[in-house]
């Protein structure tokens, strides 16, 4: 049986519906190599659930937590109140306000509690991962190497000249 890595990424979110959105963090984390887990954490729906994610963090290993959220998007910055670990807030684009929402109740934290704020949606989620592995990549070389990488993948996927869609 193959070695259990612990997790050094905690993805959070605070409803089932914002998988859509924080699955590409997971992809990239994956494209990484990076070891997380996944939990659905709702501030105001399992507040103590919150609670004991947030403070056993650290000691349970994590390095870093991505939190997404939509509308009145308390949680990442719920999280960064209870850990002094990297918190990285992802915007979830929200029906009616379309996640501008999400966007400033993530983005304006008072000074003190800080949470890295990501573009909302697909973007951030993607960015924040991205986040997540510079910071472990200072702290593994091998990392480091997998980032290098994926931007040079992305490099190269990108075409010189336009094609058109129809053709
Ligand atoms: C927030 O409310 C969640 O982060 C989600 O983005 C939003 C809507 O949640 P659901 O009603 O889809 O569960 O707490």
């Amino acid at each position: 049986m193959g070695k259990v890595v612990p997790p050094q990424v905690g993805i959070i979110m605070g409803s089932q519906s914002d998988w859509e959105t924080m699955r590409h963090a997971a992809q990239v984390l994956s494209d990484l190599g990076i070891a997380f887990e996944t939990r659905v954490v709702s501030a105001h729906r399992t507040p103590k659930r919150l609670y004991d994610y947030a403070t056993s963090a650290k000691g349970r290993g994590l390095k870093v937590i991505i939190a997404g959220a939509g509308g009145a998007a308390h949680l990442p910055g719920m999280a960064a109140a209870m850990t002094t670990l990297p918190v990285f807030g992802v915007p979830v684009e929200s029906k009616a306000l379309k996640g501008m929402d999400s966007l400033l109740s993530i983005v304006q934290m008072p000074g003190g509690i800080p949470v890295g704020t990501l573009a909302i949606g697909k973007a951030g989620a993607t960015n924040a991962a991205l986040l997540a592995g510079a910071v472990i990549a200072l702290m593994e070389p091998g990392v480091d190497k997998a980032l290098e990488a994926w931007r040079a993948r992305q490099t190269e996927s990108v075409a010189e000249a336009p094609v058109d869609p129809d053709s």
